[in-house]
């Protein structure tokens, strides 16, 4: 039998990483900050975007694309606060970028402050696609154990904010946030770490203002770039 090397002298994922980064572009001159939402299967993404909206209500505008392997019932609990699109992957784990693209088309919304991508539950495929978004956070919640950030770096090294939920049961759960937020900054130290209790609206205010703050960021990097040219 014969061989032959072949030298793939270009990144696989060139072509997703570049159309990820115009999509990026194109929401930052929207000014729309694109969030895509972490986490494993029932640490509370969904409980936390429902706890954002009530604290934004009439002050803010956002819309979720929510990514489950079968059913609607994240978009039927979001759609009674904020327009929600359902995306249904029908088996895999992991949003992509024509899917969300799709959902965003769906939703026919103008004058959007925030996009909120909630990923399909799993700690590990969804940490190596790039959505387009500016920011990528990762919820941890506590009945998980304060063990996940050694054992699942990638999405952590990834992310720029941790969401540490379920603080409520802190009493009842061997869980330190010290030792998690420790071992997550390991990893990545930028870092931001949040604690709430999404379902009592613990600690959501500054979940909001730094969502608040990137957002300006975001605008004033948009603004510098139009008055250059
Ligand atoms: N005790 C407690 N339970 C919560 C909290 N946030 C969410 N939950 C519960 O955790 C479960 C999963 O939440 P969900 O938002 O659906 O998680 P998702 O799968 O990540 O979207 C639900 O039963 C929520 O009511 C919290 O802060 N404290
Ligand atoms: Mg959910």
């Amino acid at each position: 039998m014969t061989h032959r090397t072949i030298t793939v002298a270009r990144d696989v994922q060139f072509f997703a990483k570049q159309t990820a980064a115009e999509v990026r572009e194109q929401f930052a001159r929207r000014g729309t900050l694109v969030v895509n939402l972490l986490s494993s299967p029932g640490s509370g993404k969904t409980s936390l975007l429902q706890a954002t909206a009530r604290h934004w209500q009439g002050r803010h505008s956002m819309v979720v694309l929510v990514g489950d392997i079968a059913t609607d019932r994240d978009a039927q609990r979001l759609t009674p606060l904020v327009p929600a699109v359902q995306l249904t992957t029908g088996g895999a784990c992991h949003l992509d970028l024509a899917l969300v693209q799709r959902g965003w088309d769906a939703l026919a919304e103008e004058n959007v402050e925030f996009l909120f991508v909630e990923n399909v539950g799993n700690l590990v495929c969804p940490a190596s696609h790039d959505l387009g978004e500016h920011l990528r956070v990762i919820v941890l919640s506590v009945p998980e154990g304060d063990d996940k950030p050694a054992k699942y770096p990638k999405a952590f090294r990834t992310s720029q904010a941790l969401v540490i939920n379920k603080t409520d049961l802190l009493p009842y759960v061997p869980f330190s946030v010290a030792h998690a937020t420790e071992d997550a900054q390991q990893i990545q130290p930028q870092l931001e770490v949040f604690s709430v209790a999404a379902l009592h609206g613990t600690g959501i205010e500054s979940w909001c203002s730094f969502l608040e703050q990137q957002r300006q960021k975001l605008l004033a990097v948009q603004q510098a770039s139009q008055n250059q040219q």
